[in-house]
């Protein structure tokens, strides 16, 4: 009320008075900048998990979160070269056998090129090591020379655009009972050794 200023005497009792509140808000800063850094951190390793599960009933998704989700319905593949076309590349998939039902790949890159991850529903005969290397092109069709791909006619989910060195992505589909290979059909990869079998029951 009568704390208006005062010009006269009060210069040096509000030095003192002023710096004690500027340590104690530098102190409470540093305090609260720490809290939010703890949060942030906190907040981060609790919303990867549940980033991953993946949401929508869509046939297929995909993100770009690092899920770290396991269960029966989460498939982890693997896609690996030690020198690009120069070697065998891997397809490896952590489970050859999942529920019908919603599923998520869960793909990283960690080979030293651009993979992809295609599943094919098999028919009749057909296995998932000895599909016709048959096509070329983008998309796949058949050719009578040059053949380095197989067909993608029964292509059932797929990450699209490829996944860079080092990259991981969330791939969802629902998929039913049945056969099928999962390949990277880049040219020449299937036949190098991108493929893997998984069943559906
Ligand atoms: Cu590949």
């Amino acid at each position: 009320m009568t704390t208006g200023p005062n010009n006269t005497g009060d210069a040096p009792a509000d030095d003192d008075p002023m710096s004690a509140g500027t340590k104690i808000g530098l102190g409470v800063a540093a305090a609260l900048a720490l809290l939010v850094v703890a949060l942030l951190i906190t907040g981060a390793q609790h919303s990867s998990p549940s980033a991953s599960a993946g949401t929508g009933s869509a046939s297929t998704t995909t993100g770009t979160t690092v899920p770290t989700a396991t269960g029966p319905g989460v498939v982890h593949v693997t896609l690996s070269d030690a020198q690009g076309l120069g070697a065998p590349m891997k397809l490896i998939a952590d489970k050859s056998t999942v529920p019908a039902g919603k599923i998520s790949f869960v793909i990283t890159n960690t080979g030293t090129i651009e993979h992809e991850l295609v599943a094919l529903k098999l028919t009749g005969s057909q296995k998932w090591n000895t599909l016709p290397i048959a096509d070329a092109g983008d998309p796949p069709a058949p050719v009578t020379t040059g053949a380095n791909k197989v067909s993608e006619a029964n292509d059932v989910a797929d990450t699209g655009t490829n996944l860079k060195p080092g990259e991981t992505r969330t791939l969802v589909a629902t998929l039913p009972a049945g056969n099928y290979a999962l390949v990277c059909n880049i040219a020449a990869h299937y036949g190098l050794g991108m493929r893997a079998p998984l069943t559906v029951s």
